[in-house]
């Protein structure tokens, strides 16, 4: 009988926390999602960013497992022939029994290997599993539901490859599978019903009844038809599951009502974070991406310029357009309440407020688009400014100096003189960028129609809907979304629902502070690994305390004091936010799905694996201290984020206060004890 092996993350430097007895050699990773090379949410971003980390640990053993999109195929995959015969005599063998199974790279970091199955091809198949799901679990799923469907055939074809993939091996596997969200999960399920020598995890990123019943508006009782046979999928793979695990504390608590049991492990999400070799380049980045959003809204709001764009502070909320979920109701209502206070306040900052959130639309709107062409006032500027050099060029040329009165001739006037005419506009700059669809209809649109605020010269929050994703070759706004973020001053995601969030765990590792909330994943984690998250720029609204009225005037203080920054206020909690990357890198946080793992494989495979769970401590949460120059006491200080005198307000970031932090920049990886022990000594 082999020796028990002991499963546990002992050392926390990096990865290579697998026990020394552990042999990785023969054990091999399926890790099987809807989103694999397939980007429709949240879940893309998990799998996409993981991979390099996974690969790293498990090299030639690890697979990813997806449908096959063509589309997607031609751009991100490379197909090639699998270099494992297991795995080729597995693809092979299904593909001789009528399946279409793709094999290759996936052209992201890391280049894991991709098993990609085209569902469609098997789908005269579609009956008969699931007459067999009906007969063997009684959930019944109606020919209607397309996405239901599919999951259907993923789940059937998954399992047939697991199956496949065991029978081929000649010496009894370690498989590990690792289903991702209900549209993976019957594979699981299947996966335990056949009994096949696999240890099995399943991850939500949100309950499908949580994301129903949160949503608002939905037209929940014309979605009932939808929602049963989808939550007894999920239901199901959860309770199968040997390890389940979802991606907040808040989702946690979700499941264990909704889903009726409580996840063995919580995986949070990570980020490949950039380091750059200079400290503050981010600084430097932020202030090029800033230089290009001004050139923008100089020409959005051309001919009502009558702002200063040096005091103008840039905030801005993206994602998918749930507009209650993702949290656009409050901001906007909290921006109405802001304009009110920094008018009454007489202060000089003007907010513009991107919505970075796709819509319907036929395209930009005219009004944009002359903004765009508008913009050439400053190639007037530099026509006439060239046309003067040439004249004082050639007065010096012949040894005198100009004559100041015909510096500027008449052509020269013209020309100003028609930029100046063609920069006359008689309505406001547009709130929208686009023509939308759905204009009368527009939850956005609407709101702003109720709350009046239309960019009036009056104003000091000005409005811009861009209801589609940036890309760096729109001719509006050529910028990608990471750049976009960079120079930007403020993220503001008041999601009511939100399982993890990725926008603001992606504006902490680019250094620009954030608000999010007590009900969104992200936000849950940072407050339990930060002692003073404000003064880290990570301001989290309280949504599951407080009313909603209440809520939207705690988020309209936190705008109205980040306004009241002074920009060197700004640079300092800049830096300190983006000393907060470390934690959300998956180089830390990536341990979570390593235990999760070995947890299954112990609990698969009990006579070869162990692994024994400790009783927390209290050392085994890591927890960022307060900033240095944070007073310690609220009596002595009103602001726990950076505070000066104006008067010390200049651009260089390099603060005493910065230099010294650098020096304690937590090392996260060291003092860190996982609730996992090594039990290997007792075996
Ligand atoms: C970065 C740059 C500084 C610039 C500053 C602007 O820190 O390195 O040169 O002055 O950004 O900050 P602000 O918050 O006003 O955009
Ligand atoms: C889900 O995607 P979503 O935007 O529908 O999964 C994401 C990845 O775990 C998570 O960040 C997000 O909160 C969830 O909602």
């Amino acid at each position: 009988m082999p020796l028990a092996r002991s499963l546990s993350v002992t050392s926390l430097s990096g990865l290579e926390e697998w026990d020394e007895e552990f042999d990785l050699e023969d054990a091999v990773l399926f890790e099987i999602a809807w989103e694999v090379a397939n980007k429709v949410g949240g879940i893309y971003t998990v799998i996409q960013t993981k991979a390099r980390l996974t690969s790293e640990e498990w090299g030639e053993n690890y697979f990813l497992v997806g449908p096959y999109v063509e589309s997607n195929v031609r751009t991100q995959v490379e197909l090639i022939e699998p270099t494992n015969p297991v795995l080729k005599r597995t693809i092979d063998k299904m593909n001789a029994s009528g399946c279409k199974v793709y094999f290759g790279r996936w052209l992201i970091e890391g280049s894991p290997y991709v098993i990609l199955i085209d569902v469609a091809f098997t789908a005269w198949s579609l009956d008969t599993w699931k007459s067999e799901l009906w007969d063997l679990c009684d959930i019944g799923v109606p020919w209607f539901d397309r996405e239901a469907n599919d999951a259907v055939l993923f789940g059937f074809l998954t399992v047939w490859l697991l199956g496949e993939y065991a029978a081929q091996c000649d010496e009894p596997p370690h498989i590990v599978a690792h289903f991702h969200e209900w549209l993976a999960g019957l594979g699981l399920v299947l996966c335990r019903q056949r009994q096949l020598p696999v240890a099995t995890v399943f991850t939500t990123h949100a309950t499908l009844l949580g994301r129903y019943l949160c949503a608002g508006n939905v037209d929940f009782y014309n979605k009932l038809a939808d929602i049963y046979h989808r939550y007894c999928l999920e239901r199901a793979a959860a309770h199968c599951a040997h390890v389940f695990t979802t991606v907040s504390q808040i989702t946690a608590i979700e499941a264990e009502h909704l889903l009726k049991r409580k996840p063995d492990i919580v995986t949070p999400n990570g980020l490949n974070v950039k380091k750059f070799s200079a400290v503050h380049e981010f600084q430097n980045l932020h202030a090029q991406s800033k230089n290009r959003i001004q050139e923008f809204v100089r020409g959005h709001f051309y001919g009502h310029m009558d702002f200063n764009l040096d005091k103008c502070l840039f905030l801005f909320i993206a994602g998918r357009y749930e507009f209650s979920n993702k949290g656009a109701d409050i901001f906007l209502e909290a921006l109405a309440r802001l304009n009110y206070l920094l008018r009454v306040n007489h202060s000089d900052v003007t907010v513009i407020a991107f919505f970075i959130m796709p819509a319907r639309t036929n395209n930009f709107n005219v009004e944009t688009l002359k903004g765009f062409f508008l913009c050439s006032t400053e190639d007037t500027a530099q026509t006439v400014k060239e046309r003067f050099g040439k004249k004082l060029y050639e007065s010096l040329l012949v040894g005198q100096l100009p004559d100041v009165s015909k510096m500027l001739d008449k052509e020269d006037f013209t020309i100003m003189k028609r930029a100046i005419f063609a920069t006359q506009r008689q309505c406001q700059p547009p709130v929208c960028t686009h023509n939308m669809l759905e204009d009368s209809s527009d939850p956005i649109l609407n709101c702003v129609r109720r709350i009046g605020l239309f960019n009036s010269s009056s104003d000091r929050v000005k409005i811009i809907f861009h209801p589609e994703f940036l890309s760096s070759t729109s001719p509006l706004l050529p910028m990608d979304y990471e750049e976009f973020v960079r120079g930007c001053h403020l993220g503001v995601f008041p999601s009511y629902y939100e399982p993890w969030g990725y926008t603001p765990a992606e504006c902490t590792v680019m250094g620009i502070p954030s608000i999010s909330t007590n009900l969104s994943g992200f936000g849950c984690f940072m407050e339990e690994h930060i002692a003073d998250p404000s003064a880290y720029g990570i301001y989290i609204l309280d949504r599951r305390f407080r009313g909603v009225d209440e809520s939207c005037n705690q988020l309209t203080s936190f705008l109205f004091q980040f306004c009241k920054q002074s920009r060197r206020q700004r640079i300092i909690q800049r830096n300190r936010t983006e000393r907060l990357s470390d934690l959300l890198d998956w180089r830390y946080l990536g341990r979570y799905y390593i235990s999760a793992r070995h947890m299954a494989l112990a609990k698969a495979f009990p006579d070869t694996f162990m692994y024994e769970l400790q009783e927390p401590t209290s050392a085994s949460g890591f927890r960022y201290p307060r900033p240095a120059s944070v007073p310690p006491s609220p009596a002595l200080s009103r602001h726990s984020s950076p505070h000066h005198s104006e008067a010390e307000d200049n651009d260089d970031e390099r603060y005493d206060e910065d230099l010294e932090a650098e020096k304690d920049r937590v090392n996260i990886r060291q003092p860190y004890t996982l609730p996992f022990k090594n039990k290997s000594s007792a075996v």
